[in-house]
C-alpha cells in the first residue's frame, strides 16, 4: 500500500507514527508527489484520489483509496489487531469522541496557519484567528487537566496530542504551550523517547 503524504502535515504524521507503532511500516511505500495546499489546482488528485484534495490517503494495492486520516488510523489498526483503539464498549466510542475533538484541535490550527500563510493580508480576520487558536488550546487545557489520558499504554488519542504539540512547535513556535501545559510537556518529552516520535518531527521550515 501506498500513503500520499508530506513531511510537514500532523495528520500524515499521525499516520506515520500509528504504522510504525504497529509495526506496518514496512508494508507502506510513502510518497510525496503533490503539494495540499488551498488554492492550489490539482485535478488528477481531485479526480482520481479525494475532491477534498487534502492528505494523507492510502491507497491500497487493490487500488481502494481510504481517506481521511481518522479512517487510516482505524484501517491500520484493524489490519494489525487492534492495538491503538479499543474494539468495543464504552471505551471504543471514548476514544474515537477523544480522536474526533484531537481531529478538530488540528484542523483549528491548520486553519489559523492558512490565515497567516495564504490569506491577503487586506482580508485577514484576528477574532477569527484567535477564535480558531482558542479552540486548540482549550482541548489541550483539557488534557492537562485530565493526565490520565496521556499515561495508559500508547493510543491513537496520545499520538493525536503528540502530532498537535508538534504542530505547534513547527508552525507557532512562540505560542508558549509549555509554560502553560507542565503536564503536557513531560508527556511530550517521554513521547520524543520512541523512534516513531523523535524520527517525524517536521522537517524546518
Ligand atoms: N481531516 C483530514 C485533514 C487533512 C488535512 O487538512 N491535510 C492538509 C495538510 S496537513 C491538507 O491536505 N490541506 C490542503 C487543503 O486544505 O487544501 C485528515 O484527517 O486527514
Amino acid at each position: 500500500m501506498k500513503l500520499v503524504y508530506s513531511p510537514a502535515s500532523p495528520f500524515a504524521r499521525k499516520i506515520r507514527i500509528a504504522a510504525m507503532e504497529l509495526g506496518l511500516f514496512d508494508k507502506i511505500e510513502f510518497i510525496s508527489p503533490i503539494k495540499a495546499i488551498p488554492v492550489t489546482e490539482n485535478e488528477e488528485y481531485a479526480r482520481n484520489i479525494s475532491p477534498l484534495r487534502k492528505i494523507p490517503a492510502l491507497i491500497l494495492d487493490s487500488g481502494q483509496v481510504i481517506v481521511d486520516s481518522y479512517v487510516i488510523v482505524e484501517y491500520l489498526d484493524e489490519l494489525a489487531g487492534g492495538k491503538l483503539i479499543p474494539a468495543s464498549g464504552s471505551a471504543k466510542w471514548q476514544a474515537r469522541t477523544e480522536h474526533s475533538i484531537i481531529q478538530g484541535m488540528q484542523d483549528a490550527l491548520l486553519l489559523c496557519r492558512y490565515e497567516k500563510m495564504l490569506r491577503p493580508e487586506q482580508y485577514r480576520w484576528p477574532e477569527w484567528f484567535d477564535d480558531q487558536f482558542k479552540r486548540a488550546w482549550d482541548g489541550l487545557a483539557r488534557y492537562e487537566a485530565h493526565p490520565d489520558v496521556l499515561n495508559g499504554p500508547l493510543d491513537v488519542i496520545q499520538i493525536g496530542i503528540v502530532c498537535i504539540l508538534g504542530y505547534l512547535d513547527f508552525r507557532f513556535p512562540d505560542c508558549g504551550w509549555r509554560k502553560t501545559f507542565p503536564k503536557l510537556d513531560a508527556f511530550h518529552e517521554k513521547m520524543m523517547q520512541r523512534e516513531s516520535v523523535r524520527t517525524t518531527v517536521p522537517p524546518p521550515a
